[in-house]
């Protein structure tokens, strides 16, 4: 952009109001050099090139993944903290127990005391950046300011950065002000705050994706998802995918699995040899914003412009899109490395690690080469399956909304919620074996009401009573339905093949919008029946099929209880309509 600088080195396009606070910022955290990226090629390279020279970014393999960089995090730094993310609202109760909660006045006393002179010695990047289609109405714009080159680089690719962002922001007139300082890397100084009633987020101590990328969870999941139940619209944890039908027809789903549940995957599914003519489109990966549309129907955009994927378990069997979407042009973080300096990790057949993810001599004794939590960086341009309507201003319609657990048991493959109430209750009882995308215990199972435990920036009572009270303003919903790719046998191997096969669960789900699918009703909602679901061709005896397809209603009354129980656990903010499904679930079950 040949836009002339001011004093405060400032694009000339720049509002007065995202000038002053940068200014300000300047003066708190007394950087020798700030940075204003315009989002381009050229700023791009610089900024890997620096990193190369500092050491903090190891080129790969020019010839066989060009363009593809390798950055360690810090070991003590590898995935987001929940413990240490907090929603700082004047009354507790608008955070609700399911955040962890810090009054406003303290929090930035804290936040006041680090960011002093924190980047003394650094540069300071002021990154407008713009979540969703420049041109959308849905989209909404933010500035992270951050000393880490890294962030910056990152926010590149998974956002529309620049100028186009500052422009909009000068005419919205509105824009979330995100503070980011990677201050000493230490877990004992280190927290992500998060001020919706001022549209703030200031975070401290992590360079981690989640933790440090500010448009991604903090802005476009807790920031946005109180301004969605203030203006009537729903912030996501969802995929998008444009399911194509042999006829030709275009039907998106948008679905909410918890993080390392299968969001990237699904939304880059590749039809299986057996369902030839069917195609898959990726409108999103990680996040959706759903909007009721003038037709009366609900309307997704992706706020994202790039995807930051779990890479483990990435190949061209699981994947083949993934994988070479991933071949050029792609920071990969904590995975390990070949002799010959190409990535390597957990799920690939060829090559064999010769260091770490830590950069150490690679030694099984020390675990996985490739951090369980380590992720590729890339542009959604580079995805070969991206879908056109990715950048539409106005999104793309929703046919079905689809929640989604790891449980090794209980949940079946896949059933249908009888109408929205009840599909606001499978939603709302949804758990999920932990993983390695936050710190903590594995494999441990929680509950993560619409994958969204981590991320609802208010009291999950209200959250729900906002989604109750969506049919009042969208005429044509869309159909709810729960999936699991997850269910193992007494040996722990999956009983479904997933990935690409999992498109046949897609097409009974879109098919059952249309009334052209059967069903079976059971207590929970309906199963398809045997012959509505094909399995032909793979390679799952009678009785796997009946497992997966069977609702245990013993198990389920205890599962009934255990999700009235912790819906109870909100008090006085859980809708009246909600506890009603749930006595009604019951009912059904004895
Ligand atoms: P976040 O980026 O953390 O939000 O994760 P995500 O929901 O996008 O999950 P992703 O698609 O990256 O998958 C996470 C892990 O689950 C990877 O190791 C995948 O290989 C694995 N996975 C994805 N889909 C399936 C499936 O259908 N079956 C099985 N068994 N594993 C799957
Ligand atoms: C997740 O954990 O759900 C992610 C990765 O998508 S992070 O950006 O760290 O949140
Ligand atoms: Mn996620």
């Amino acid at each position: 952009m040949a836009t002339a600088p001011d004093r405060s080195g400032a694009p000339a396009h720049a509002s007065e109001s995202v000038r002053h606070w940068v200014l300000e910022v300047a003066a708190r955290t007394r950087p020798d050099h700030v940075h204003w990226c315009d989002g381009s090629e050229a700023e791009y390279r610089h900024l890997l090139r620096g990193m190369q020279a500092d050491g903090s970014l190891l080129q790969l393999n020019p010839d066989r993944f060009p363009g593809c960089w390798l950055h360690r995090s810090n070991p003590s730094d590898v995935a987001r903290v929940e413990h240490l993310t907090f929603v700082c609202t004047e009354q507790r109760e608008d955070a609700g127990q399911n955040n962890h909660w810090m009054a406003p006045a303290e929090a930035r006393r804290k936040m006041d005391a680090l960011f002093a002179g924190c980047m003394r010695g650094r540069t300071m990047y002021v990154i407008p950046y713009c979540m969703g289609p420049v041109d959308s109405p849905y989209s909404r714009c933010g500035v992270e300011i951050t000393d880490s080159a890294y962030v910056a680089a990152n926010m590149k690719l998974m956002t529309r950065m620049g100028a186009a962002a500052l422009a909009r922001i000068a005419k919205d007139g509105k824009f979330v002000k995100g503070l980011h300082s990677i201050g000493q890397l230490d877990p004992e100084r280190r927290f992500i705050m998060h001020f919706p009633e001022s549209l703030e987020i200031q975070s401290f101590g992590s360079g981690y994706g989640g933790n440090a990328l500010l448009g991604k969870k903090c802005h476009a999941l807790r920031i946005a998802s109180w301004q969605a139940r203030d203006e009537g619209w729903l912030a996501e944890h969802m995929l998008i995918v444009g399911v194509q039908n042999p006829e030709g027809e275009i039907h998106y789903l948008a679905c909410a699995f918890p993080s390392a549940c299968g969001k990237t995957n699904l939304a880059m599914l590749i039809p299986p040899a057996s369902m030839p003519g069917w195609k898959i489109w990726t409108v999103g990966d990680d996040i959706a914003w759903l909007h009721p549309g003038p037709d009366g129907r609900l309307w997704a955009i992706n706020p994202e412009a790039g995807y930051f994927g779990v890479v483990p378990g990435t190949n061209e069997k699981t994947n083949r899109h993934a994988y070479e979407m991933i071949r050029h042009d792609t920071i990969f973080t904590n995975v390990g490395l070949t002799r010959d300096h190409e990535p390597w990790w957990e799920g690939l057949d060829a090559g064999k690690p010769a260091y770490d993810w830590q950069g150490r001599p690679y030694d099984p004794a020390n675990g996985p080469a490739a951090h369980p939590n380590s992720r590729f960086t890339v542009s959604a341009k580079q995805n070969p399956s991206y879908s056109p309507q990715a950048d539409a201003a106005a999104g793309v319609p929703i046919t079905a909304l689809v929640f989604g657990g790891r449980r090794r048991s209980l949940a079946p493959l896949v059933y249908q919620a009888r109408d929205w109430a009840h599909g606001v209750l499978v939603g709302a009882g949804m758990a999920s074996e932990t993983t390695a995308a936050a710190s903590g215990d594995v494999g441990i199972v929680r509950r993560d009401p619409m994958a969204m435990k981590p991320f609802a920036g208010y009291n999950f009572g209200d959250y729900w009573a906002h989604w109750l009270a969506m049919p009042g303003r969208v005429k044509k919903l869309p159909g709810i339905f729960h999936v699991n790719w997850f269910r193992r046998d007494a040996q722990g191997r999956f009983l479904w093949p997933g990935y690409g096969e999992n498109l046949r669960v897609l097409a009974w789900i879109v098919e059952r919008c249309h009334g052209k699918a059967a069903g079976l009703d059971t207590p929970i909602g309906a199963v398809p029946t045997r012959d509505a679901l094909d399995f032909a061709g793979l390679d799952i005896d009678e009785a796997t099929i009946a497992e997966l397809l069977a609702v245990d209603r013993a198990a389920w009354r205890q599962e009934a209880d255990e999700i009235g129980q912790y819906l109870e656990s909100y008090g006085a903010r859980l809708p009246a309509a909600l506890r009603e499904q749930v006595t009604r679930l019951k009912s059904r079950l004895t």
